[in-house]
């Protein structure tokens, strides 16, 4: 089972409540991995968050990953984490967090694509692949052409982030791209359990 294939990635937007609600919902419906990524720098709701989020994957088999910070993924014996390219140095993190743990990390840009089969990461979110409101400050959309470039210059998996919704899944899927990582088309739908299941239809 490749754990990549329909990835959620949480809404710090959203309440307690509502992240609680989008998150059973989306198991449910068939993800395959969730990262809880918080970007207002309060640790201690990060890691209430990323508990609440364990406890209802726990069981499932479905990976938590957390976003950003090592020290959080520690705390909550998550899966694995999830860093940019101004985060925590990869090397560093795989020391502290182990061979065993999922590494992920985010390439913004053709030099850091090239260097990444070169790092201990297990996983690559090629970001952003097209342009979202969730995220205004990304460097560089790759859009499809950029994914199947990417596709044939590394051996990592890649999962696709950045303006994904049922539109584009199509072209997206037939990349042969490893897994698709959504914010809005999930936790933004009415119904994130049917939505989930719809997405996952698509990439049949
Ligand atoms: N990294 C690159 S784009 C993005 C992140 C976290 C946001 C993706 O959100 P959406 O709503 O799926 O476009
Ligand atoms: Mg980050």
């Amino acid at each position: 089972m490749n754990d990549y294939r329909l990835y959620l990635v949480t809404d710090d937007q959203q309440d307690l409540a509502t992240l609680k609600h989008v998150v059973n919902e989306a198991l449910q419906g068939g993800v395959t991995m969730v990262q809880v990524r918080e970007k207002h720098g309060d640790v201690r709701a990060f890691i209430e968050r990323a508990q609440m989020v364990k406890e209802i994957l726990k069981g499932s088999g479905v990976p938590l990953i957390i976003n950003d910070r090592v020290d959080v993924a520690l705390a909550v014996d998550a899966d694995g984490v999830h860093l940019g390219q101004d985060d925590m140095p990869v090397e560093i993190a795989r020391q502290l967090i182990g061979a065993n743990k999922i590494l992920g990390l985010s390439i913004e840009n053709e030099a850091q694509l090239a260097q990444a089969d070169n790092l201990p990461i297990d996983y690559i979110g090629l970001s952003a692949i097209f342009a979202t409101p969730t995220k205004t400050n990304t460097k560089k959309h790759w859009g499809i052409e950029g994914l199947q470039k990417a596709l044939s210059t590394t051996s990592l998996p890649i999962v696709a982030i950045g303006g994904i919704h049922e539109g584009n899944i199509p072209e997206l899927m037939a990349t042969g791209v490893h897994g698709l990582a959504l914010v809005s088309a999930i936790c933004h739908a009415k119904d994130p359990k049917s939505a989930t299941e719809y997405l996952l239809g698509l990439m049949d």
